[in-house]
C-alpha cells in the first residue's frame, strides 16, 4: 500500500516513510483557492495542447509519452499558484532532509502539469534516476512531487507506484500485485524518490486527471528541464529569493558561478 499521512504529519514522518517505501501521500496540503488559481492560469496552455499531436488524431502509441496526455512544462513562468506550491514548506523540509546530506544545495529538475485525458493509456513504469544512469544503490538524487489538482482515482489515472522498489536492484521487475495507484483527494501531495518504479495510470473515466509535478535534485546534477531558459533573468528578478535559488540561480560549492570567478549567480539578479 501507499501510506497516506494527515495534513498535520511532520516532515520527519514524511521522510521516514520515503526512506522506507520510496513514496508517500500527504493529504489536503494545498488550499483549494491555490488549486483553483493553478487551473485558471494553466487553462489556456492546456486548451492549446488539445490541438497538438500526439493529442490530436491519429493518436501515437508511445510507452513513456502516452497519447491523449497533455503536458505543460516551464510552469514557473506560467503560473503564480505553481510558484506557491513548489516552495511549500513541507517539500522544502523533506528536500533539506533527503538531499542536503549529499549536496550543498538542491534545485528544480523539472516542472510540469500532467493531464491524462479520458482514453489515455497507462504510462510505462520507469525510474527518475534513469536520467543519470548511475549504478545503484546510490544516494537519493531526486525527490519528485505531484500535487493532485483534480482528485486522483483508480479510474482517472492516479499515478501508479511500486512501494519498496526504491530498495530494489535495477533488474527486478514489478509483479502486477505490487503496482499501487496513489488515490488522493484534490489538494493532496504525492512524493516519491528517484529509484521508485512509477508511471501515470490509464484514464478510464470521462474527465481529465490534473496533476502538477515538480522534481528536486542535488545541486551538482544537470537539470532535466533547462531552468535558466525556462526562467530567464528578467523573470527570475521578479521572484522571491528562495525560488530564484530553486530555479538554479545559486552556487553549489564551486559550481555555477557567473559574472566573476566564484561569484554567486544570484547577485546578477540584484539591481
Ligand atoms: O502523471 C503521472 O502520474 C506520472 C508522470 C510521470 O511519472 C512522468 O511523466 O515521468
Amino acid at each position: 500500500m501507499i501510506q497516506t499521512l494527515s495534513v498535520n504529519a511532520s516532515p520527519a514522518e514524511v521522510v521516514d516513510v520515503l526512506h522506507r517505501d520510496g513514496c508517500v501521500v500527504v493529504k489536503s496540503l494545498a488550499e483549494s483557492k491555490v488549486c483553483d488559481l493553478l487551473e485558471k492560469e494553466l487553462a489556456p496552455y492546456l486548451a492549446a495542447k488539445r490541438d497538438e499531436p500526439p493529442n490530436n488524431a491519429p493518436y501515437g502509441d508511445e510507452d513513456f509519452l502516452p497519447a491523449k496526455t497533455r503536458r505543460i512544462v516551464g510552469v514557473i513562468a506560467k503560473s503564480r499558484a505553481y510558484r506557491t506550491l513548489v516552495t511549500h514548506p513541507v517539500i522544502m523540509a523533506v528536500c533539506d532532509a533527503m538531499l542536503l546530506p549529499n549536496s550543498a544545495s538542491y534545485q528544480l529538475c523539472t516542472t510540469a502539469a500532467l493531464v491524462p485525458d479520458p482514453g489515455s493509456k497507462a504510462q510505462a513504469l520507469h525510474r527518475e534516476d534513469q536520467l543519470w544512469n548511475l549504478p545503484s544503490p546510490h544516494p537519493v538524487l531526486e525527490v519528485a512531487t505531484m500535487w493532485a489538482i483534480s482528485g486522483f482515482t483508480i479510474e482517472n489515472g492516479a499515478t501508479h507506484l511500486v512501494p519498496g522498489s526504491n530498495l530494489w536492484w535495477d533488474d527486478r521487475a514489478a509483479r502486477a500485485d505490487e503496482i499501487i495507484p496513489a488515490v488522493m483527494e484534490r489538494g493532496s501531495l504525492l512524493l516519491w524518490t528517484d529509484h521508485v518504479l512509477h508511471g501515470a495510470g490509464a484514464n478510464r473515466s470521462n474527465a481529465p486527471r490534473f496533476g502538477a509535478g515538480a522534481a528536486y535534485i542535488l545541486g551538482w546534477l544537470r537539470q532535466e528541464e533547462n531552468q535558466y531558459l525556462a526562467v530567464p533573468p528578467e523573470l527570475a528578478r521578479t521572484l522571491p529569493e528562495n525560488l530564484q535559488k530553486l530555479v538554479g540561480y545559486q552556487l553549489n560549492g564551486g559550481l555555477g558561478f557567473a559574472g566573476e570567478l566564484g561569484q554567486d549567480p544570484i547577485e546578477m539578479l540584484r539591481p
